[in-house]
């Protein structure tokens, strides 16, 4: 068979990632499965069965990376895929999962064609790229890729009190392969897009060039809680109202920049949190994220001065902590060049564009030539257990992936 007319099993491809889904299924839904947790164990050892069924060299490394190896007829550097398979607490079936499972069906299509490439292949899936509980996100890749020191993530505690190490110890999957120092031939992550972009334009191909810098920061104020009737406003040191405006600063920040500016104030926990009491303590994070670097930073000066100022006005304290600070990450030319002579090769409509999410691609940019494939997410919904792909989307962005792969692989 002529490898041109090589193609993926969409059916099988959405068969796995529907069997994956049905571990920590939702009501309605969409999975949970957040990083380390019991539920993401089972989902590893779904994925790792799957690894060995198709006859890949599994292997862990000590923050729990998984990768599975396919032999080339030469050794050195793999051509690898891959993506996470960890998800938010109100997670889609498809956010990260399909890039892995995406490499899998890969990996299968070739099995069953008997090819064998040239240049190793690899599919991977990295811990904790959500970084809902443990922050920063893509954790797992930062390590691998060695921008993130293997004992500090390990140190790292979550939003829950729990430590990281102590977690991927719980579920088995504290590895001895060494972190830091793998480095692929390339680095290929099929993705849905989390955007509105491509459905709304019925584009098929997302050409991703760039993934934009992000700011993760959480913000503790202290106030003084004092009783909600007898206290004069004039007296008052409210931990809450400081959390708010700080939030709706956030908001004026992206509105006031515009262009790709995003800001988003996920988390408000107010103490003690009743209702006749003035709160003493807000516990916040702010995310802003931002194309260009210079941009992001003017972002944030902003945000913190502004903080500042709102808590000494109301006379509160104020702590400031970094949970994740990357800047935009440019993909290699070469690759989006790839993806699009390919996706146009196989008359699939494309369009370049950055990516708003982050994603564990962006940890291995600096080190091997390295891009993405999109493909549309309805209503750009995600995050969200109403995240959907269509399968014919599906069908198409995984054979750009096998294709991709392929021509990589032999080059
Ligand atoms: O936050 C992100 O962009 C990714 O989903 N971790
Ligand atoms: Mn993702
Ligand atoms: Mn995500």
């Amino acid at each position: 068979m002529s490898l041109s007319n090589l193609t993926v099993d969409g059916d099988r491809l959405i068969h796995r990632l529907e069997e994956l889904a049905k571990i920590g299924a939702l009501e309605g839904g969409g999975c949970c499965r957040l990083a380390l947790s019991e539920e993401d164990r089972q989902g590893r050892d779904r994925v790792v069965g799957w690894m060995r069924d198709l006859g890949l060299a599994v292997s862990i490394d000590g923050i729990g990376n998984v990768i599975g190896i396919r032999a080339g007829s030469e050794d050195g550097p793999p051509v690898m895929v891959g993506s996470h398979i960890d998800t938010v607490r109100t997670g889609g079936i498809y956010d990260g999962c399909l890039g892995v499972i995406a490499g899998l069906e890969v990996i299968q299509t070739l099995n069953d064609a008997g090819i064998t490439t040239r240049r190793p292949l690899a599919v991977a899936f990295f811990t904790n790229e959500e970084g809902a509980r443990f922050a920063p996100d893509m954790m797992g890749s930062a390590v691998h890729q060695g921008f993130l020191d293997l004992d500090e993530a390990l140190a790292v505690t979550g939003i829950d009190g729990t430590v990281v190490g102590e977690e991927l110890q719980k579920i088995s999957y504290c590895g001895d392969a060494e972190t830091g120092h793998f480095r692929a031939h390339c680095f290929i992550e099929m993705h849905v897009e989390q955007g509105p972009v491509l459905d709304a334009e019925g584009t098929a191909i997302g050409v991703v060039e760039g993934v934009q810098g992000i700011s993760w920061t959480e913000l503790v104020i202290g106030g003084v809680s004092n009783h909600a009737g007898t206290t004069p406003m004039r007296m008052r040191c409210d931990a809450a109202v400081v959390s708010a405006r700080i939030a709706v600063e956030a908001r004026s920040i992206a509105e006031d920049m515009g262009g790709d500016q995003v800001a988003t104030a996920g988390v408000v926990e107010v103490a003690p949190g009743l209702v006749n009491v003035v709160p003493n303590r807000a516990l916040m994070t702010v995310d802003l994220r931002n194309t260009d670097e210079r941009l992001l930073q003017q972002a944030e000066a902003r945000l913190f001065s502004y903080a500042d100022k709102v808590a000494s006005d109301e006379g509160a304290t104020i702590e400031r902590r970094t949970l994740a600070r990357f800047a935009p990450v440019d993909f290699a030319p070469e690759m989006t060049d790839l993806i699009e002579k390919i996706a146009k090769g196989q008359d699939l409509s494309t369009r370049r564009m950055p990516s708003g999410a982050g994603h564990d691609a962006q940890m291995f940019a600096p080190n091997c030539p390295t891009a993405m494939i999109f493909v549309p997410s309805r209503d750009g919904i995600s995050h969200n257990i109403e995240e959907f792909t269509k399968p014919g989307d599906i069908q198409a962005g995984a054979n750009v992936l096998l294709h991709v792969v392929l021509e990589k692989a032999e080059s």
